[in-house]
């Protein structure tokens, strides 16, 4: 599991440790979270986009605090595909579901509608005067007179998105915490595929970097698609590829 503190609550020596909490990571193996990601009300519908082998690649419960005034709790607009080193992109679907009442104030989705039909963009840390947070990249240039749409949800609603998508979330405005759990489904048939010289080598750069001060394994020894593979878990038919 991975825990993502917000870097401007994390550095406040008056906030409480726990507050700074802005997402849970790679909790595939966590028995009660788990659950959210076999529920038959999500995985029939991710099934009509993959067909029958169904895996959880990623798995994330948000937690997006109220902003302490540096807006770092916005995320900024970004392609989630641009973190797989995993293809086909149309046999890939995320599933983000409200936990409670998701609107403006508190930082809910915001996407632009079509732009999964473009093709992977050029992605950076932007340029933010009260910091960003680590690993939110956004992407470089597209265009802001795009439509926006701002995805008010309601608790368990559910929206199912393409990895090509363009989409991010606002400041949270308010008092409370925003939450939201999602997972990212893959056909077990995908194909692993090389980064190098890609738009992608700069965080798969980044994450072998973490993967290494974390492990102490040298990032040399670290395939990308090895830590892909162990963060992914059958929900329905079979992998592709044989565990090591
Ligand atoms: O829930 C959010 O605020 C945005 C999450 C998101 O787009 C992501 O983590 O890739």
């Amino acid at each position: 599991m991975t825990i993502m503190r917000d870097v401007s609550i994390a550095k406040s020596e008056f906030v409480p440790d726990q507050k700074a909490v802005t997402k849970i990571q790679t909790w595939h193996t966590d028995d009660v979270l788990w659950e959210y990601c076999c529920l038959p009300q999500i995985v029939d519908y991710v099934e009509c986009f993959l067909g029958p082998d169904v895996l959880a690649m990623h798995t994330m419960l948000i937690n997006k605090p109220p902003d302490v005034g540096k807006l770092s709790s916005r995320h900024p607009m970004h392609q989630d595909l641009y973190y797989f080193p995993f293809r086909p992109a149309d046999r890939i679907v995320c599933a983000w579901t409200a936990m409670e009442h998701v609107h403006r104030q508190n930082g809910c989705l915001v996407v632009l509608p079509g732009s999964h039909k473009g093709a992977l963009l050029q992605h950076d840390y932007p340029e933010w005067e009260g910091g960003v947070n680590k690993m939110y990249h956004g992407v470089r240039d597209y265009n802001p007179d795009h439509p926006r749409i701002h995805l008010e949800m309601q608790p368990g609603d559910t929206v199912f998105f393409h990895p090509l998508l363009i989409h991010g979330s606002g400041t949270n405005r308010t008092e409370g915490f925003r939450k939201a759990i999602s997972c990212h489904y893959s056909t077990g048939l995908c194909d692993f595929v090389n980064l190098k010289g890609t738009v992608q080598e700069v965080i798969e750069n980044e994450v072998l970097d973490l993967a290494e001060k974390n492990t102490g394994i040298p990032k040399a020894q670290i395939k990308y698609e090895d830590i892909w593979k162990f963060r992914s878990r059958v929900v329905r038919g079979k992998k592709g590829w044989e565990e090591d």
